[in-house]
């Protein structure tokens, strides 16, 4: 048996859009579910709201895992496992994907020789285990290497990186099995009008006005109002178990996302929290997930959608903009994808801290 506190662990740290997760090929964890989690666990240092003693960045968006191997599925060739760890709780869920650190993914695998690379641009078919869906991502690769700098900018990242271009086929229902899992497109919950969706994250959306806000506060704003938050966290458990997800608590879905109308030359303006504080931008399949949802007849917001272009959607976040490319049709979904960049922080071997997360 491996003795991890002396050896340590191999792997990857990368940003992947506006999240960083520590990125593991399969073989190098503990195959034990348990096991594997108390190790990473560990390695991040939660529980601790600081987690100062781990690799974790204080915020759920940097408490983030990717685990990594080669896929026996016929339309895929990596395996991606998304596991989102507590900060301050030492909780582990794979009830929901995350289109951030898959942008990471492609370039992982290519990094640690799991996929080939075909010439200057290489696409890699990912395998969404936590739904089993695939994405298909694109990303330079000149001279068999994966170049990280470029010239795209993305909102909530500073500087300009090389794009990781990511198509999604088949993510409709990812959690929930259903794009609109409580099988209507409109619902009410507390006296408010709800639309549940999930395409590839179960967000739960709503009017910002419906709650009292204008749906442009800052993120400071939010994530300082407790009673919001606390009011947050009551609604999205309704949401949940509407939504068919059984007791949301200590899962990070459904998300709740409070939509305005754009302020910002976008096409509308978004507050999301996830699944209690406020998301500092906005999650990329949450995102793909509103714009699904608000495009279907019926739907809260949908109104706004009127003078909408055909498929470059506009989403406008506290920290800028995220544009997705869907194309929804006699109300099932023709394509969704977006641009997003990634870097390699860091490669090498990370040590976990001591003693049990659990106690
Ligand atoms: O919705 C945060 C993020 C995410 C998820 C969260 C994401 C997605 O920004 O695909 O990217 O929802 O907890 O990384």
């Amino acid at each position: 048996m491996t003795d991890y506190d002396s050896t340590g662990v191999r792997c990857m740290m990368l940003r992947g859009g506006t999240s960083r997760g520590l990125f593991f090929e399969a073989a190098d964890l503990p195959a034990r579910t348990e096991e594997r989690d108390d190790l990473l666990l560990r390695l991040m240092g939660t529980p601790d709201p600081r987690q100062i003693d781990g690799l974790g960045g204080s915020t759920s968006l940097t408490s983030k895992v990717a685990v990594i191997s080669r896929s026996e599925h016929p339309a895929a060739d990596i395996d991606y496992l998304f596991l989102q760890l507590g900060v301050d709780e030492p909780t582990v869920s794979d009830r929901q994907n995350c289109g951030n650190i898959l942008a990471g993914v492609g370039p992982f695998a290519v990094e640690r020789g799991l996929v080939p690379v075909s010439g200057d641009d290489t696409s890699v078919r990912i395998r969404m285990v936590n739904s089993d869906s695939v994405a298909v991502a694109s990303f330079a690769t000149p001279q068999g290497r994966v170049e990280y700098r470029g010239d795209v900018t993305i909102s909530g990242v500073p500087g300009t990186a090389s794009p990781v271009i990511l198509g999604f086929t088949d993510t409709e229902g990812s959690a929930t099995g259903r794009l609109l899992p409580t099988g209507q497109v409109r619902d009410s919950i507390d006296g408010i009008d709800v639309t549940c969706v999930d395409n590839g994250m179960p967000v739960v959306l709503a009017m910002a006005g419906s709650f009292g806000l204008t749906g442009y506060e800052s993120h400071p704003e939010l994530s300082e109002d407790q009673p919001l938050l606390d009011r947050i966290d009551a609604f999205r458990r309704k949401a949940g178990q509407l939504m068919g997800l059984g007791d949301p608590a200590g899962t990070s879905v459904p998300k709740t996302v409070l939509l305005a109308p754009p302020r910002d030359g976008g096409q509308l303006s978004t507050r999301s929290f996830i699944p209690v504080q406020p998301h500092t931008s906005v999650g990329v399949l949450a995102a793909i997930s509103v714009v699904t949802g608000m495009l279907l007849p019926g739907a809260v917001g949908h109104e706004l959608t009127a003078d909408w272009p055909t498929s470059r959607i506009d989403v406008e976040h506290p920290t800028g903009h995220l544009l997705v490319d869907v194309v929804v049709e006699d109300g099932a979904v023709v394509r969704s994808g977006v641009v997003r960049t990634a870097r390699k922080l860091f490669d090498g071997v990370a040590f976990p801290r001591a003693g049990s997360p659990r106690e």
